[in-house]
């Protein structure tokens, strides 16, 4: 994996648009714009980072419990990934296409996931599980809520890179309004407390530049 100095980082972010200041969206809901760049390695460091998880355990399509393909491809670092397939959702140390263990989760994004955590109020985060998410033109999440982990008492952090795409922050009953807002490439979101079941989603991803996707990463702890 290529290394990347602090000055390489800033100047791969230099000319990254102007960042609004963090904002709660709901109790427990924080969005840190820019956030990546703010707390962590920056952009550059995390594609760099990307490639090469997916060099190792590659990114797929899983199957939902009913059976259809999921438009996000997906992949996991970390002593727990999350799968899918027709026997249900679950978290497993193995990668179930090569049976062995999944990448590791670097100390970088460690100390990227306890700074956004902590500057949400949940001090003392430690991942055990970092999902990351691919998104081409069209792919979706739909609205869901995250309770495959064995103790809700923990929250996620979201990093988000490279193209824009349209968020859903809904409540705690499926129906409940939704709000939506952009994030962007390099924001942070943290979720814990009263907003750790809230329903949310993605919207379809619109199509940038040739070749651009996105990608978002959540670091989760999923055992207790
Ligand atoms: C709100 N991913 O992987 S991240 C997911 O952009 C997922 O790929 C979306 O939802 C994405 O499960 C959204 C932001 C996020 C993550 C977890 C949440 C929002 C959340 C948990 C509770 C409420
Ligand atoms: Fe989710």
């Amino acid at each position: 994996m290529a290394r990347l100095t602090a000055l390489d980082n800033a100047m791969g972010d230099l000319f990254s648009r102007e960042e609004a200041p963090d904002r709660w969206l709901a109790p427990g809901a924080l969005h840190l714009p820019g956030g990546a760049t703010r707390l962590g390695p920056g952009s550059r460091w995390l594609h760099a980072w990307i490639d090469a998880v997916s060099a190792r355990a590659p990114f797929r399509h899983m199957q939902t419990p009913g059976g259809q393909t999921m438009s996000v491809a997906m992949t996991n670092a970390g002593p727990l990934g999350w799968v899918s397939d027709r026997q249900g959702y679950r978290y497993s140390p193995l990668d179930p296409l090569s049976h062995v263990p999944w990448p590791p989760l670097p100390p970088e994004l460690l100390e990227l996931a306890r700074r956004g955590a902590e500057a949400a109020g949940f001090a003392g985060f430690v991942p055990d599980a970092c999902l990351i998410n691919r998104y081409e033109p069209g792919a979706r999440m739909s609205l869901h809520q995250d309770r495959d982990e064995a103790d809700l008492n923990h929250p996620i952090v979201s990093l988000s890179l490279g193209l824009g795409a349209e968020f859903l922050l809904g409540g705690l009953g499926r129906r409940d309004p939704v709000q939506r807002l952009i994030l962007h490439g390099g924001d942070l979101l943290v979720l814990g407390g009263e907003a750790r079941l809230r329903f949310h989603g993605v919207a379809p991803l619109k199509a940038g530049a040739e070749g651009e996707v996105r990608f978002n990463l959540t670091l989760r702890r999923a055992a207790p």
